[in-house]
């Protein structure tokens, strides 16, 4: 059972990527952006509160974000591709753990290189029709920043397990699934 963790900056494609590796390989999607965002359109208790954190374009508290993983591993039947998790050294240890619990394990993790000028040329591009609230210029400068801090060690915490592929994500979405799918191939 392939377990998929898909890395990247802000804007990095992650969820462009993930929508045709969940087709290809029959994966269950978990998106931890996507959840959360779900909270907040739903006007949850959990929502409210994290709102303003999301606004401001830093990483929400590890307890939220595992709690929601953890369910949906215990719920899983097919493999994961996860998508924008683990945002930080501390969830890819929680991460490995729950993963255990459950007799699981990650199966490598695929990470989307691609220069800052552009991630921000995409995310204000996205502003123009996504209505996201964390798409404009401050709050992607924050983004980026706490990824350098927090979310960038992820890529060496899995280096040191041997399983960390690096992809170029910049060029056509085609040809960036196609390196994806020969490197997933290749294990
Ligand atoms: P996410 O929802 O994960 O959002 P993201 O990193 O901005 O997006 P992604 O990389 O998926 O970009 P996309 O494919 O859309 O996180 C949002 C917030 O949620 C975080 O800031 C944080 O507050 C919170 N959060 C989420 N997970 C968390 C966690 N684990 N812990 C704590 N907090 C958490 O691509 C971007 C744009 O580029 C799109 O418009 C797309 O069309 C375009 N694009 C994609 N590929 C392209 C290509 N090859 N060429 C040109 N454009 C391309």
């Amino acid at each position: 059972m392939l377990n998929i963790v898909l890395f990247g900056a802000p804007g990095a494609g992650k969820g462009t990527q993930s929508d045709l590796l969940v087709a290809k390989y029959n994966l269950n999607h978990i998106s931890t952006g996507d959840l959360l965002r779900k909270e907040i359109a739903d006007q949850t208790e959990l929502g409210k509160r994290i709102k303003s954190i999301m606004d401001s374009g830093s990483l929400v508290s590890d307890d939220i974000v595992v709690e929601m993983i953890d369910k949906a591993i215990a719920s899983d039947t097919q493999g994961i591709l996860f998508d924008g998790f683990p945002r930080n050294v501390a969830q890819a240890e929680t991460l490995d753990k729950l993963m255990a619990k459950y007799g699981r394990s990650i199966t490598c993790m695929v990470s989307l290189d691609v220069p800052n000028d552009e991630l921000i040329r995409r995310m204000l591009e996205r502003a123009k029709i996504s209505g996201r609230s964390d798409d404009n210029e401050e709050t992607i400068k924050n983004r980026l920043k706490e990824y350098e801090n927090k979310t960038l060690p992820v890529a060496s915490y899995y280096e040191k397990q041997g399983k960390h592929i690096k992809v170029n994500g910049v060029g056509k979405v085609e040809d960036i699934s196609a390196s994806i799918i020969a490197a997933i191939e290749k294990l």
